[in-house]
């Protein structure tokens, strides 16, 4: 059976093509600083964006039918399995990406929901086997389900906290029978909405006590996944615990789990955050802790999670001169947290939209790697910081400045010379390379 029966297999045709079911760009072969592009860029497809949405939005029903929602239950769920191989398949990406309620129906009780997991994950693992596809990393969804509307690892309820203990407990068992890359933890409903019913500090403890809990039992079933855990600033709650890079770094460090987990940096969660993404992956990477990356562009012009696919060329080349910058990806990958518009309904969108944002990071990656290579803004930033390298500034960094001879050296130096940053000349700069690739 094909879900796509109309679209054949996605070929790199270039530049000069005018085929919109071809890559212009993503050459998985292509040699780029010593690997490949698909070496660097690891695409994933996220499930739940490509199979499970369905258009809805909270002033509207469903826009898209696609051909497994001719059926229910267990046999969608199949349905879904296919349709992911198929649609990796023909766009030629080697990865993908799940919560557990995304691939299987939920059951009645607990008991019934792992069933149909252990049914899902077979049929997932045959299809693994077939077609050499990995799992990128899977994830448990503790956000949807009214019994979380407190929260999973920060509710208020013991036997809530019990449930999501046992859901991740399984989560960890299906990423190690997938042999899953890493597991991701997003903190949905972590958070709060007013401090006047909360105990904060609390809540904290007991998300670290689950995160403990679960690198046991990672450990105790040999399950050897990068553990990643997935910032963002608010929504669902107003305060999200994991805010940003930089605040889920200082919980991890507070709790001594810093060495345990990495980050997994979504575009749209950093421009909810205020921040760029080349901001949130520069602060993970400067702490050791660049994980994976969920690809995805929000739109400046509104206060929520839009998850658009990635087409600004200046964030996937800055986003990708960062990931250079850091040594690479590692086990992580490029994950299109994306969906297609309410309005591009069409199953040929799906893959429009996948198109669109593997060509976008690969250009990126082209303009990123000649950035790169020909030092463009390593040289500024090094001439930049040059009165670091002799005199007071190379006392500075050695350790053998004082305030004493800090005052010294000030009282005789007068007037300071200061320059420009250049940052007009280096955006135009930046564009000049962008399209010369
Ligand atoms: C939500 C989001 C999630 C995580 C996985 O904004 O990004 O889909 O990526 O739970
Ligand atoms: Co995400």
């Amino acid at each position: 059976m094909s879900y796509f029966s109309n679209i054949g297999k996605i070929q790199f045709e270039g530049k000069g093509s005018d085929n919109p079911f071809a890559f212009k760009h993503y050459n998985p072969e292509q040699v780029i600083l010593g690997k490949t592009m698909e070496e660097h860029l690891r695409f994933a497809v996220a499930y739940w964006h490509t199979f499970n949405a369905n258009g809805t939005d909270p002033f509207g029903s469903a826009t898209m039918f696609r051909e497994w929602d001719k059926l229910d239950g267990l046999d969608r769920a199949k349905a879904r399995v296919e349709a992911n191989f198929e649609f990796m398949d023909k766009l030629n990406i080697p990865f993908y990406c799940f919560h557990d309620v995304d691939i299987a129906p939920e059951g009645a009780t607990l008991q019934e929901t792992n069933k149909n997991l252990d049914v899902i994950v077979g049929l997932l693992k045959e299809n693994m086997k077939t077609s050499g596809k990995k799992l990128l990393w899977n994830t448990v969804n503790m956000f949807s389900h009214p019994r979380f509307v407190h929260g999973a690892g920060t509710t208020c309820n013991a036997d809530v906290y019990a449930y999501a203990g046992a859901q991740l407990k399984k989560g960890l068992e299906v990423g190690k029978e997938l042999g899953a890359e890493n597991y991701v933890f997003w903190g949905g409903r972590e958070g709060y909405e007013t401090l006047l019913n909360t105990d904060m500090g609390f809540e904290l403890d007991n998300l670290a006590r689950l995160y403990e809990m679960a690198l046991a039992y990672a450990k105790e079933i040999g399950f050897d996944a990068q553990f990643l855990i997935e910032p963002k600033p608010k929504e669902p709650t107003k305060h999200q615990y994991d805010f940003d890079a930089a605040t889920t770094i200082s919980f991890l460090r507070k709790y001594n789990l810093h060495n345990d987990f990495k980050l997994n940096l979504e575009a749209n969660h950093a421009t909810l955050a205020g921040h760029t993404f080349e901001h949130e992956i520069r602060t993970a990477a400067i702490n050791g802790m660049l994980g994976s990356l969920d690809a995805n562009q929000g739109d400046l012009l509104l206060g929520w999670d839009t998850d658009e696919f990635p087409t600004d060329l200046y964030s996937t080349t800055l986003t990708m001169y960062e990931v250079l910058k850091a040594g690479g990806i590692g086990r992580g990958g490029v994950n299109f947290d994306a969906k297609v518009r309410r309005a591009s309904f069409e199953a040929d969108d799906l893959f429009l939209g996948h198109i669109a944002g593997m060509d976008s990071f690969a250009w990126g990656l082209k303009a990123a790697a000649k950035l790169t290579e020909e030092k463009i803004l390593d040289s500024i930033v090094d001439n930049r910081y040059r009165t670091f390298k002799e005199g007071i500034g190379a006392d500075i960094v050695s350790g053998k400045a004082t305030l004493a001879s800090l005052e010294q050296y000030a009282l005789q130096n007068n007037p300071i010379r200061l320059e420009s940053g250049r940052q007009e000349r280096i955006r135009l700069q930046l564009s000049e390379v962008i399209f010369s690739v």
